[in-house]
């Protein structure tokens, strides 16, 4: 993108939500599939699927180890689940199912993992890449998708094979060599996150350190899988999505950043979402 595009905004999210027809029904707000959640890391797909929801989306499934239904289920009965021991046909047919698939939180950088971004990359499915799925990008060189990619300074580093300090000393260009590499739309994550595609580049001037704590970048990629499905363009839901993730977090700051959890934001998603 041409530099002099560059500019920080802070938008109001007044108009970008158009109340719901009167007659809407679950299917009129699209299907997420969740990706992700490898031993130990349940948690990464359960708040990103929980964002999915509360940012509007009609049906959400998590895809992950069969030994973490229990734990999402009933912790959010609204999210179904689907078990995924080996990545298999039976894989496709349950990825077909969504309208955007959202890959990488806690997915793992083992076997399972690659073969279910592998999985993803055999769908012409729009979808968000975030966490260990941009880990393991460089092994499955996906191209030509409709993609949202969120890394945050660290990802962005080894995606682009520099030092995280390197990504912080001109984040912008950081954020435009990624978009050169790999196109779609690039959050490049952070204080003062980028969003950027071929055309656009935005700051948003939104969030506080009170998000530096584990789990909030995948709520993030949830959100902006939510919205994906509900029809914003690629661009227009990670920009949208960063900055109700953002404000979100300043509402949620009042109480105090220090001991936010990415938990916290979930009410004011929902707030922030009806705000039309
Ligand atoms: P350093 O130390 O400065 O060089 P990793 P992860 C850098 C899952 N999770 N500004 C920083 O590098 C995720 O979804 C599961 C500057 C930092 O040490 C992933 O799948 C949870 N630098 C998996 O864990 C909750 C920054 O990156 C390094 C930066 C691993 O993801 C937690 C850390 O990155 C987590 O979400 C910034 N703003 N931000 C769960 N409850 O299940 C990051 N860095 O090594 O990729 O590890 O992000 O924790
Ligand atoms: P992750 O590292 O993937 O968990 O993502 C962390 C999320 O919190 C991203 O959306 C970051 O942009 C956001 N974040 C982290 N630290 C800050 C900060 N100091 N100011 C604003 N946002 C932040
Ligand atoms: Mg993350």
């Amino acid at each position: 993108p041409n530099p002099s595009a560059w500019q920080v905004t802070k938008v109001a999210l007044d108009g970008c939500f158009l109340p719901r027809r009167r007659d809407a029904h679950k299917g009129c707000h699209g299907k997420v599939s969740i990706i992700g959640g490898d031993y130990g890391m349940a948690g990464a797909v359960r708040l990103a699927a929980e964002g999915c929801l509360r940012s509007g989306a009609g049906l959400v499934t998590v895809i992950s180890r069969p030994e973490h239904q229990f734990i999402i289920s009933a912790t959010r009965p609204e999210l179904m689940f689907w078990g995924c021991e080996l990545v298999d046909m039976e894989v496709y047919l349950k990825l077909g199912w969504a309208s955007v698939l959202v890959i990488g939180p806690g997915l793992g950088t083992n076997d399972w993992g690659y073969n279910l971004l592998k999985a993803v990359d055999l769908t012409d499915k729009p979808c968000v890449i975030d966490a260990d799925g941009l880990n393991q990008l460089k092994t499955v060189p996906m191209t030509g998708k409709s993609w949202v990619l969120t890394p945050h300074p660290g990802e962005a580093a080894r995606l682009l094979g520099i030092t995280t300090a390197e990504v912080e000393l001109d984040r912008y260009k950081a954020a435009r060599q990624l978009q050169q590499k790999y196109g779609g739309v690039i959050v490049l994550k952070g204080a003062g996150t980028i969003i950027c595609d071929d055309a656009n580049c935005v700051v948003a001037a939104v969030g506080n350190p009170g998000l530096a704590s584990g789990g909030c970048g995948d709520v993030l990629a949830g959100i902006i899988g939510g919205l994906m499905a509900q029809g914003f363009t690629n661009f227009d839901a990670a920009y949208l999505g960063v900055i109700i993730h953002g404000e979100a977090a300043d509402i949620a700051a009042v109480s105090g950043e220090r001991g936010m959890l990415a938990s916290d934001l979930m009410p004011y998603i929902r707030q922030l979402v009806n705000q039309i």
